[in-house]
């Protein structure tokens, strides 16, 4: 697998670094991910120990020791991202993907990062939640000079406090972000801390959203509201790894926020508690549970849940345009519209033409209507009972029991307990016993009979 070629390669390249002198006074090799899979946590290979993050579609960048010092290599260019099977996005990311490559300390580690600019314009790297001197804060003009294209700067800091961090540039900052230029950074804490848990499994991902034209394959990085590609690290369902869990384990889930609008992350079948924002551990009093947790702009959230409940579980953020991908929403409101005769009388004009949601959208997921090239569908996905009718930011949280603690891999799809599935009423019918709503002025509706609606829906975002 490709994933394990590239530890292979990292480990040899961080080791011929620690052995010699020359490499040692130049830069780090930088280590380029090509593999969109998730990828194995990356064991601490020196330095203070830490349980790693499993960073989802994503990897952890590897580091050399020199004088005590970690030391990084980001590179800043240009990347290809399969954001959902079959559909290609140019993007700008760091070290071969977007997002780039998660960066994992410990409370107390000096760390330098050497961040070399691949791009055809200026940028910088802002540490989006970190104390550290002004002049590392990577605002460009305002704490440091903008790094030219094909220049490579290098900041250092001590990482202070533990937590989840977020790394984007403050340069072109729009422009940038609505390319994917972004990633994260995990401080784990030095020992054992009073508000910080030990997990079993620990999950981090960024919110990402991009506005790309059915057909295109570039951004369009103008855009200020109206994006139509809802990522989880640049990753659309059915594109996103399941997060998986044992039976009883406790999970911890880190979510960053990069987009222009805020995200409510739910979770099916458990609850959770925030434990961290980006401003650090939420102390144990101030915590309550919840089922959705809302991450704005520019925040993190970091969940914790007991997986007690085996089966496979939605997890999605809850603006359900968010789940949803490219094609279009400029769909008028259908359902109740009789249209029989009119796709065809309009088929002999426009061969291709299909009518959208004569009985709502759900029909959507199962259209083989033709889309234009490099176009991800609106819905999509299938899983044991037929299309899931979902796509963007949505995945699963498997619950298995008797799960290893390093199995990562997906275990399939849940086997239901025989019995135990919503289904078909073969009972005698219940119609007549239904209760009706009978006040003046209601009646139950006929859906044929209801006027459609004018309005675009576009308005919500
Ligand atoms: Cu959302």
């Amino acid at each position: 697998m490709q994933r394990r070629q590239f530890f292979s390669g990292a480990a040899s390249a961080v080791a011929a670094a620690a052995v010699s002198p020359v490499a040692m006074a130049a830069l780090p090799e930088p280590v380029i991910q090509t593999s969109a899979d998730t990828a194995a946590p990356l064991a601490p290979p020196n330095g203070r120990p830490y349980q790693p993050v499993v960073t989802l579609n994503g990897w952890t960048l590897p580091w050399r020791m020199n004088a005590g010092v970690k030391e990084f290599h980001l590179v800043a260019e240009a990347v290809v991202r399969e954001v959902a099977p079959g559909f290609f996005v140019n993007m700008w990311g760091y070290n071969g993907q977007s997002p780039g490559p998660t960066i994992e300390v410990v409370e107390g580690d000096r760390v330098r990062i050497f961040v070399t600019n691949r791009l055809p314009e200026a940028t910088t790297v802002h540490w989006h939640g970190q104390r550290l001197p002004n002049g590392m804060d990577g605002v460009g003009g305002l704490n440091q000079p903008h790094i030219p294209p094909g220049k490579t700067f290098v900041y250092e800091f001590e990482a202070r406090r533990p937590g989840t961090f977020m790394y984007h540039p403050h340069s072109d900052e729009m422009v940038q972000m609505a390319m994917g230029m972004m990633g994260l950074w995990i401080t784990h804490p030095k020992g054992r801390h009073p508000q910080i848990a030990e997990v079993a499994r620990d999950y981090a991902f960024l919110l990402s959203a991009y506005a790309v034209e059915p057909g295109a394959m570039t951004p369009r990085v103008a855009e200020m509201t109206d994006f139509n590609i809802w990522t989880f690290n640049s990753r659309a369902f059915p594109a996103i790894t399941p997060l998986v869990a044992g039976l009883g384990e406790r999970v911890r889930i880190r979510v960053g926020n990069l987009t222009m609008t805020n995200h409510p992350i739910h979770i099916h079948g458990h609850e959770f508690e925030v434990t961290g924002t980006d401003g650090g551990p939420v102390p144990r009093s101030a915590r309550w549970p919840e089922v959705t947790t809302d991450v704005a702009v520019g925040q993190m959230r970091q969940i914790e849940l007991i997986a007690d409940e085996p089966g496979d579980w939605a997890f999605h953020c809850h603006k359900s345009h968010h789940t949803m991908g490219a094609m279009g929403h400029d769909v008028p409101t259908m359902i109740g519209v009789d249209h029989k005769g009119l796709v065809g009388k309009i088929q002999k004009i426009v061969p291709d033409y299909m009518l959208m949601g004569e009985r709502g959208m759900g029909d959507m997921g199962a259209m083989q209507m033709p889309l234009p090239d490099n176009t991800f569908p609106m819905m999509t996905g299938k899983g044991p009972f037929g299309n899931i009718e979902m796509g963007g930011m949505f995945t699963t949280f498997k619950v298995r029991k008797g799960l290893a603690a390093q199995d990562y891999r997906d275990p399939g799809w849940y086997a239901q307990p025989p019995g135990t599935a919503a289904n078909e009423w073969q009972g005698a019918p219940l119609d007549a016993q239904a209760p009706r709503q009978t006040l003046p002025g209601t009646a139950p509706g006929a859906p044929s009979v209801h006027k459609p609606a004018t309005g675009s829906g576009h308005a919500n975002h």
